[in-house]
């Protein structure tokens, strides 16, 4: 079932170096057919596309934004200062030596994501946005589709349907270390 023809959610990221981490979001949204609208904003560099995407997404009747950014991440915090429509910053951990690292796996920060998550949370009083941990952007499309599910009741069946899915799959896998003890399960788990 396909809950609105028009996106209800916008995906905004600071950089497409942000991709690999803010899919998550949209993977998840993905799986409950919430169409969502994505985008590259940087607050830093586009200054100017930020006040535009903040009125794009009243024109468009956005009920959550999600942002996510990497670094003196000041995407969330600044887009919600623009618009009334509800933002979950994604903190993003990147690296700081793109030009010498190897592969993907070798991103870091400086800070270890810190910075980004302080960010995004330290919000002077009255300009809230709500915050997921570091890289958990995964996270960010569930709980933007437990603020659609207030909207829509078909929804709010799957978000409930999602919870018991996920207490059924820890019961069974603290069944399976039960009966295989504990030194061969986790052998197993992480072969
Ligand atoms: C932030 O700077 C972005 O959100 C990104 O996480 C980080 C690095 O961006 P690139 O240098 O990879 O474009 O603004």
């Amino acid at each position: 079932m396909v809950f609105s023809k028009k996106p209800l959610v916008g995906i905004i990221m600071g950089s497409g170096s942000d991709s690999r981490i803010m899919s998550g979001a949209a993977e998840t949204l993905d799986r409950f057919n919430i169409k969502h609208e994505d985008q590259i904003i940087s607050a830093h560099r586009t200054p100017s596309r930020l006040s535009e995407y903040a009125q794009h997404a009243e024109e468009m009747g956005f009920d959550v934004i999600i942002a996510g950014a990497g670094g003196a991440a000041h995407l969330p915090g600044m887009i919600a200062s623009y618009t009334v429509i509800p933002v979950i910053g994604v903190p993003i951990l990147v690296y700081n030596d793109r030009h010498h690292r190897k592969t993907d796996t070798e991103k870091f920060s400086a800070f270890g994501g810190l910075d980004s998550l302080l960010s995004i949370t330290e919000m002077p009083s009255g300009s809230p946005v709500a915050a997921v941990g570091v890289n958990k952007a995964g996270n960010a499309g569930i709980y933007a589709m437990r603020i659609l599910a207030n909207k829509f009741p078909e929804l709010k069946k799957r978000v409930k349907q999602h919870k018991s899915d996920q207490h059924e799959s820890v019961v069974k896998e603290s069944e399976m270390m039960k009966k295989q003890g504990l030194s061969t399960f986790a052998k197993k788990r992480f072969k």
